[in-house]
């Protein structure tokens, strides 16, 4: 029997602020990702309120697919990807995002860029956005804690849904839309909703507010695009770390299950329409006023997705005798409580690496919420090295990867969970999200680019390469 169904879609994953570059070509507008700067080894990127001159910015250029995406297609057909997903870059097609009229050149480029994909056989997966949104949005308007914003990002769904609703089937409305839960990490904000947060605010309140607003986006978003093309499928996309109960002590168990519903949250909603109890229970308790109008429930309702999307890195475990507070635990996808799992071994970055925490998480969803899921993200963020012999010999990744995917083999044929597909994250190096660093690598493609934004932009096949190509040729039989 076949580990995985026969129109599986293995593909690769990128998003468009940290491959494309080309940061004001063809009328695009800045956004909150282009006034991010690198963070030092170890240190958070900063967020400026505007371009500073002499500062470096990673995603100006990143690795510049804006004009190497034909020949980064070709090497994305010879590994034999079913599915490319990236996103659409808000800023190039309004480019203020408060225009009446969309940026024509900034469509045309996703023409052409579906096009080059459709006509070597790989099918687009697309994320409305991935982490961005024109910084005209988040400076006059505050972003997403100004409910306007959702009509903006209306308008631009509905624009994309219209012009490309022959060429794109699968979508996925905000990446990893409940990042934001770790609100004491300004990034989080920046670039899931476009906001900061001010000295008189709270920020938790601030986060669901802006979340309310999100959530009302993306269903008002699902209802348009399903009246544009009801054969669109589409999905949400969360980040699920699952966080572990440091042992059997029944306040550990309970303490992980609240924890978790930093990762339910968001899909609690998108999956099933309406607030889920902790949270109403959560905001009267700390006496939120968050912003839920009368008419809201109704659209929610109307706009749950079809499927979820997730990645998946690592896992957390928590203790309730490691007493940390929210803002000690700020490191991207950390939570309070957290303690070190003796069990498992870290990435360079402190990521754990957790094979079978893939396969809880696929039972964890799919029993939850019984909707098809995808595996839109997963990979190693490792250092790699050119060797002697010219080749970079990325054994680690293959072997981070092949864990992963015979866990997810098992999710499907032991536990019976209905899985879509695998896009693992960074298919082509790029920069990387949390530290801005080239040096963090994912890619099965390595890109000749450096941390200060040195190099020719040259691709060049990793090890890796190769033994994907396999994979797919095999349906993920010959891991
Ligand atoms: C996810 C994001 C991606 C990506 C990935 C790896 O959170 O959706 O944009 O970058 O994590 O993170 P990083 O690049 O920080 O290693």
């Amino acid at each position: 029997m076949s580990k995985f169904p026969k129109d599986f879609l293995w593909g690769g994953a990128v998003a468009a602020h940290q491959l494309e570059g080309g940061w004001l070509e063809d009328g695009k507008g800045p956004s909150v990702a282009d006034v991010l700067t690198a963070g030092a080894a170890g240190q958070p990127r900063e967020i400026h309120d505007e371009v500073r001159d002499g500062v470096y910015y990673p995603n100006h250029e990143a690795v510049d697919f804006y004009h190497h995406y034909k020949e980064d297609i070709q090497l994305f057909k010879e590994m034999g990807l079913k599915v490319f997903r990236t996103s659409i870059y808000w800023a190039r097609i309004f480019p203020n995002g408060d225009e009446k009229e969309p940026n024509e050149a900034g469509l045309q480029f996703y023409d052409d860029l579906f096009d080059e994909l459709l006509a070597n056989g790989i099918e687009p997966v697309i994320t409305l956005t991935h982490f961005e949104m024109p910084l005209h949005l988040a400076k006059t308007y505050g972003g997403f804690k100004n409910r306007k914003v959702v009509d903006f990002f209306v308008k631009f769904a509905e624009t994309v849904f219209e012009r490309y609703q022959d060429k794109v089937k699968y979508w996925m409305t905000f990446n990893e839309i409940n990042n934001m839960m770790d609100y004491t990490n300004p990034i989080f904000l920046w670039t899931n909703a476009g906001v900061t947060v001010e000295d008189d605010e709270n920020p938790e309140e601030v986060m669901y507010t802006a979340a309310h607003h999100l959530v009302l986006a993306s269903a008002l978003a699902v209802a348009k695009g399903k009246a544009i093309n009801p054969e669109f499928k589409i999905g949400n996309m969360i980040s699920h770390v699952p966080i572990y109960p440091n042992n059997a002590n029944p306040a550990n168990i309970m303490l992980s299950e609240e924890a978790m519903r930093l990762r339910y949250f968001f899909p609690d909603i998108q999956v099933r329409g309406y607030y889920p109890q902790y949270a109403l229970k959560h905001f009267e308790r700390e006496g939120f006023n968050i912003p839920i109008l009368e008419g809201d429930a109704e659209i929610l309702a109307n706009g749950t997705v079809d499927y979820i999307g997730f990645s998946y890195y690592m896992s957390n475990a928590v203790d309730i005798d490691n007493q940390t507070t929210h803002d000690e635990a700020n490191v991207h996808g950390q939570v309070p409580y957290q303690v070190e799992n003796e069990y498992l071994e870290s990435s360079d970055w402190g990521w754990t690496v957790d094979p079978m925490g893939l396969r809880i998480t696929l039972n964890r969803l799919w029993d939850r919420y019984q909707l098809p899921l995808f595996i839109v993200e997963n990979g190693l963020g490792a250092y790699d090295e050119i060797s002697a012999d010219g080749q970079i010999h990325d054994d680690y990744r293959m072997d981070y990867m092949t864990k992963h995917i015979e866990q997810m083999a098992i999710a499907v044929n032991y536990d019976g969970v209905q899985l879509m597909g695998y896009t693992p994250w960074g298919i082509i190096d790029l920069v990387s999200f949390t530290s801005g660093q080239m040096s963090k690598r994912y890619g099965m493609i390595y890109v000749d680019r450096d941390d200060k934004g040195q190099g020719s932009f040259k691709r060049m096949k990793k090890d890796s390469f190769a033994w994907y190509q396999k994979v797919i040729a095999t349906n993920g039989e010959d891991l």
